[in-house]
């Protein structure tokens, strides 16, 4: 870094300092241009982005299909709200639909919006058709889930810090140990109307459920007629090396949410797909958003999925993903406790006696890597799922070094 261009980082983080709330701790890095796994910084130093702005990149930076229906959409029409119909949303919820097997989607931006869209849903089905007495309905939720930032859902995190401050909360809310059925079929009482769960938790770690957890789940909710309703925000859309997590238990929940990499790293789309006996609670001005199902979120949406079932992203990802643990595992770390994950979402756990991940993840910036730690013990990996072997062979590289010091 020479003078110019180390004043040139330097005064764009004090400006940021001065200028914006310090709810953040980034990377010292200062990124201005991106190209599939690539970053460059202003002062043109390349790095591969293991992040994926946390899976919302699967796609990789800019994938050229996905800007292509972007340019092309935003030279017709960009915003109409729903007070007016598009062109661009039914053919979107439709291939939508199609894709994940529901019969209906409502298309919202943000991953939380789309948690808030399922709750309000199975709240109301759990009034209107289970027969719940009012405001007595009760939703089943994960120690340490992560589901978003709106006061009702920080309300049930059991992290301290997205709570502290914020209250009071949203009730109808239990949380149970994550991955535990016994505790979930001791959890559900005749006014439970959903279970909401990741079927891997990112944010806490990425941390795998026992195997079977995810099918017994369906099993409990089916059997006590409570809303089975999956979180894929993170881990849909290819991320764990099947189209859904869910897909390795081969279990349908009866509410998906997703979001992140459906906007392509574009655009912030989401959505909440359920079948009609759900969604058919909402009546015309129930629930909305000025830019939900917008025709230029459509557009950057059709052509994010497209771009994920046409180019065999979830097959790859399972095989890439697959070597690349063992290849992190058969580093044999002293530092490591744990490689852990599916498909190119990974986490290798810090022991404490090695300290906590940051320092790692900034040795790893120091070689081109950028990789964000998690809980403190965690270092996440999550690479674009457009990645090729030769990059994740570098990725493991600079890793090994880091790793072995
Ligand atoms: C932050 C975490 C990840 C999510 C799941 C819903 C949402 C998220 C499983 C809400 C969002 C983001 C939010 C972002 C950082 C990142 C994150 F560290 F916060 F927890 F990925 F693990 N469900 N996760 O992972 O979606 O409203 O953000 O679009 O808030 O710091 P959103």
């Amino acid at each position: 870094m020479n003078d110019t261009t180390a004043s040139k980082t330097e005064s764009l983080l004090a400006e940021v300092d001065q200028y914006s709330a310090h709810n953040y701790h980034p990377l010292p890095v200062v990124i201005e241009r991106g190209e599939g796994v690539w970053v460059w910084d202003v002062d043109g130093n390349r790095y591969m982005d293991m992040l994926s702005a946390y899976s919302a990149l699967n796609q990789g930076h800019r994938h050229p299909a996905i800007l292509a229906a972007a340019h092309a959409q935003l030279e017709k029409l960009t915003l109409t709200s729903r007070a007016f119909h598009n062109d661009q949303m039914g053919p979107f919820l439709r291939e939508l639909c199609q894709a994940t097997g529901f019969e209906c989607a409502l298309p919202m931006n943000t991953g939380m919006e789309a948690v808030e869209t399922a709750i309000k849903m199975v709240r109301k089905w759990g009034y209107k058709v289970k027969g719940v007495p009012a405001d007595q309905a009760e939703i089943i939720a994960c120690e340490n889930n992560f589901h978003g930032r709106t006061t009702t859902i920080v309300g049930f995190s059991s992290e301290e810090q997205y709570r502290d401050g914020f209250g009071p909360f949203t009730p109808g809310f239990k949380l149970i140990p994550y991955g535990d059925a016994e505790a979930l079929a001791a959890a559900i009482n005749e006014n439970t109307v959903g279970f909401l769960f990741e079927p891997l938790q990112g944010e806490g770690g990425v941390v795998v459920p026992p195997d079977g957890f995810i099918t017994k789940a369906r099993e409990l909710c089916t059997q006590h007629r409570v809303a089975l309703m999956a979180d894929e925000i993170q881990t849909g859309l290819g991320r764990t090396g099947r189209l859904f997590c869910c897909d390795w238990e081969a279990v349908r929940p009866d509410v998906l949410i997703i979001g992140k990499a459906l906007g392509g790293g574009v655009y912030p789309v989401s959505a909440t797909m359920a079948d009609a006996e759900f969604m058919n609670v909402f009546t015309p001005g129930d629930h909305g958003s000025t830019f939900g199902g917008n025709p230029l979120a459509a557009a950057i949406g059709r052509a994010a999925l497209r771009v994920i079932l046409d180019e065999g992203l979830s097959e790859r990802t399972d095989q890439l993903g697959t070597w690349f643990i063992n290849e992190l595992r058969a580093i044999n770390s002293p530092h490591v406790q744990e490689v852990r994950g599916k498909g190119l979402m990974i986490g290798v756990v810090i022991k404490e006696s090695s300290g906590i991940a940051r320092p790692f993840c900034e040795a790893l910036q120091a070689r081109g890597i950028l990789a964000k730690e998690t809980h403190h013990q965690v270092i996440r990996f999550a690479p674009p799922l457009i990645i090729t072997q030769e990059e994740l062979e570098f990725a493991l590289e600079q890793t090994r070094k880091v790793l072995s010091v």
